[in-house]
C-alpha cells in the first residue's frame, strides 16, 4: 500500500482516541466488547467529523491549484458543507454551499439552526435548493462552480461527501492505518468495524485499508442513505478507484463490500423508532451522543446485532463515531420529552 505518496494537510488533532464502551457492551449482555473511535471530536473545526478526515487530502491540491473558493454540496443540515465551510475559513478562503431539500422534515427551524447555522456563521455563502436526496453530480453544484468563475474567483469543487472526488477515499485509508497502529498499542486487533454509510467514501477507504490484513468484509457499513442500491455501487466504485490510487495489489470486488440495508429507513434524514431508541441508550449508558441522520442509525445496527447474537460471542467490535451531532438541534421536535 502507497499512502504516503499523497500530500497530506493536517486539520486533524491527530490520531483519534479509541474508548471502551463498556457500560453499553454490558448492558447488551457483555458477550461482545463494543468500543468507540472518536472522529467526532478530531478536530478543532467547527466539531470536526469524518469529512475534515477526507479534506486533508484535497487541500493540497486546492492549495496547489491557485484556488480561492471551496464549493461543495449537501442537504440542508448537512455536516459536510459544515466542515468545508470551517476548513474555507481556516484556510483564508471563500466557500459556496448548496444546500439541497434532502430531507422532507416539518420543523419550522430546520433549516436556521445546527450545521446550517453554523455554516453561515463561518463565513460560507449558503444557497437553498429545493432538489431532493441524491448521492450523485448535481446541476446546481456545477452552476455555483460557474457563478464563482463568472465573478473571476477560482473554485476548488467538493461533491457530495467528497466521494466523487478522485482522492475522497484516502482519508479513510489512513483511518485504517491508524487503527492498526493503535492495536498494536491495545494488544489485541478488532473483529469487526461498524460505519455508517451513505455517500459511500467513508466505507470505501476504510475497505481498501483494511483489505491490507483481510479484513476487508469485516467493515460492516451500516446505509443510512435508504436508496443502498446506489450506496453499494458508490461504495465498490470508490473502492476500486482508490485501490488503483494506493496501489492496493488486489482487486476490490462486490465480496469485499458489506452493506447492512436493515436500519436505515424510512428515508435518508428521518430515524425511525428504533434509531431514537439506541441514540437514547448509546447517550445514557456512555454519555456518547449519536444525530438521527447517521450515526443513530449505525448505533442502532450495531446494537441489534450484538442483540440478535451475530456477532461471535468474545468480538471486538470498534465504532466509526463519524460526528454529526450539531445536526440535533434541527430534530428538537423528536426529543422534546427526552
Ligand atoms: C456522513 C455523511 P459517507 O457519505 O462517506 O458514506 O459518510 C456517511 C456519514 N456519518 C456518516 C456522518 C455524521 C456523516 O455526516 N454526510 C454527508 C453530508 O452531507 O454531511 C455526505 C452526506
Amino acid at each position: 500500500m502507497n499512502l504516503e505518496r499523497f500530500p497530506r494537510h493536517a486539520l486533524t488533532f491527530g490520531p483519534t482516541p479509541i474508548q471502551p464502551l463498556r457500560r453499553l457492551s454490558a448492558h447488551l449482555g457483555g458477550k461482545v466488547e463494543l468500543y468507540a473511535k472518536r472522529e467526532d471530536c478530531n478536530s478543532g473545526l467547527a466539531f470536526g467529523g469524518n469529512k475534515i478526515r477526507k479534506l486533508e487530502y484535497l487541500v493540497p491540491e486546492a492549495l496547489a491549484q491557485g484556488c480561492d473558493t471551496l464549493v461543495s454540496i449537501g442537504g440542508i443540515q448537512s455536516n459536510q458543507t459544515r466542515q468545508v465551510a470551517a476548513v474555507a475559513a481556516y484556510l483564508g478562503m471563500k466557500c459556496v454551499l448548496v444546500q439541497e431539500n434532502w430531507v422532507d422534515y416539518p420543523d419550522a427551524v430546520y433549516d436556521r439552526v445546527g450545521n446550517i447555522e453554523m455554516s453561515r456563521i463561518l463565513g460560507a455563502d449558503v444557497r437553498l435548493d429545493t432538489s431532493g436526496f441524491d448521492i450523485g453530480i448535481r446541476p446546481s453544484w456545477e452552476q455555483a462552480l460557474q457563478d464563482v468563475r463568472a465573478a473571476g474567483g477560482r473554485p476548488y469543487p467538493i461533491p457530495a461527501g467528497c466521494s466523487e472526488h478522485p482522492l475522497g477515499g484516502l482519508g479513510f485509508v489512513a483511518f485504517a492505518e491508524e487503527v492498526r497502529s493503535q492495536e498494536v498499542g491495545l494488544g489485541f486487533t478488532f473483529d469487526f468495524i461498524v460505519v455508517c454509510s451513505v455517500t459511500g467514501s467513508t466505507q470505501a477507504g476504510m475497505v481498501v485499508g483494511f483489505a491490507g490484513d483481510g479484513r476487508s468484509d469485516r467493515v460492516i457499513g451500516i446505509d443510512a442513505s435508504a436508496k443502498p442500491d446506489a450506496t453499494k455501487a458508490q461504495i465498490l466504485r470508490v473502492a476500486r478507484h482508490t485501490a488503483g490510487l494506493v496501489e492496493l495489489g488486489r482487486e476490490i470486488t462486490d465480496r469485499d463490500v458489506v452493506l447492512d440495508t436493515r436500519f436505515g429507513g424510512p428515508a435518508y434524514g428521518l430515524p425511525n423508532e428504533g434509531t431514537l431508541e439506541a441514540i437514547r441508550l448509546c447517550a445514557r449508558q456512555e454519555g456518547m451522543l449519536t444525530d438521527p441522520v447517521y450515526e443513530g442509525k449505525s448505533m442502532h445496527g450495531m446494537i441489534e446485532m450484538v442483540r440478535r447474537g451475530e456477532f461471535p460471542p468474545g468480538s471486538r467490535v470498534l465504532y466509526a463515531h463519524l460526528g454529526g451531532v450539531p445536526a440535533l438541534n434541527a430534530y428538537s421536535f423528536l426529543f422534546r420529552n427526552g
